[in-house]
C-alpha cells in the first residue's frame, strides 16, 4: 500500500436540495475510501471567498459565491489511497456536460453553475488547506476501516 491520503470534498447546495447526499457518500464508501468527518453547514460570504480565492477577480465569482452561499452544503473529508485524484476522477470535469456517464456530475448533472460537488485539486497543499478551513483538528477521526486489509495489499 502506498501513502494514504485525506482530501476535501463537499457536496453543494443542489446536491443536498436534490437529495443526493446518501448517493454521492455511498459511492465514495463503496470504492473503498474512509469518512473521517462530515457535516452540513452553511458558507457565508467570506468563508466564499477564501475557498474559492483564486477566483475572486473572474466574472463568474459573483454567481458562484451566491450559489455556494444560497444553502446548507455537506462538507467531509475523505481517506484513502491517492484519495485527492481518485475523488476528482470519480466527480468528472468541472463541466457536468463534458463528464462521462459513471461520473458523478456526468450522472446527476448538467450546468457548469450547478455541478454538484466539490473536491480537492491535486496541486500540493490544496487539500490540505481545504480541511482547514472547513474543519477543526478534533473534528477528524482517526480509525481503521474492518475491511482495510481487503482493500489494501
Ligand atoms: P469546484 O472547485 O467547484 O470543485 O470545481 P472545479 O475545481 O472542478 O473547478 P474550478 O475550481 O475551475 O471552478 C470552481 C467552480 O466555479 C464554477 N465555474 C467555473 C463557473 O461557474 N463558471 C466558470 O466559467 C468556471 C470555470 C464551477 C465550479
Amino acid at each position: 500500500m502506498s501513502e494514504l491520503e485525506r482530501t476535501f470534498v463537499m457536496v453543494k447546495p443542489d446536491g443536498v436540495q436534490r437529495g443526493l447526499i446518501g448517493e454521492i457518500v455511498s459511492r465514495f464508501e463503496d470504492r473503498g475510501l474512509k469518512l473521517v468527518a462530515g457535516k452540513v453547514m452553511q458558507i457565508d460570504d467570506e468563508l466564499a471567498r477564501e475557498h474559492y480565492a483564486e477566483h475572486v477577480d473572474k466574472p463568474f465569482f459573483d454567481d458562484l459565491s451566491s450559489f455556494i452561499t444560497s444553502g446548507p452544503v455537506f462538507a467531509m473529508v475523505w481517506e484513502g489511497q491517492a484519495a485527492v485524484a481518485q475523488v476528482r476522477t470519480m466527480m468528472g470535469e468541472t463541466d457536468p456536460a463534458d463528464s462521462a456517464p459513471g461520473t458523478i456530475r456526468g450522472d446527476f448533472g448538467l450546468d457548469l453553475g450547478r455541478n454538484v460537488i466539490h473536491g480537492s485539486d491535486t496541486e500540493e497543499g490544496s487539500a490540505a488547506r481545504e480541511i482547514n478551513l472547513f474543519f477543526d483538528a478534533d473534528e477528524l477521526q482517526d480509525y481503521e476501516r474492518i475491511d482495510e486489509p481487503w482493500l489494501y495489499e
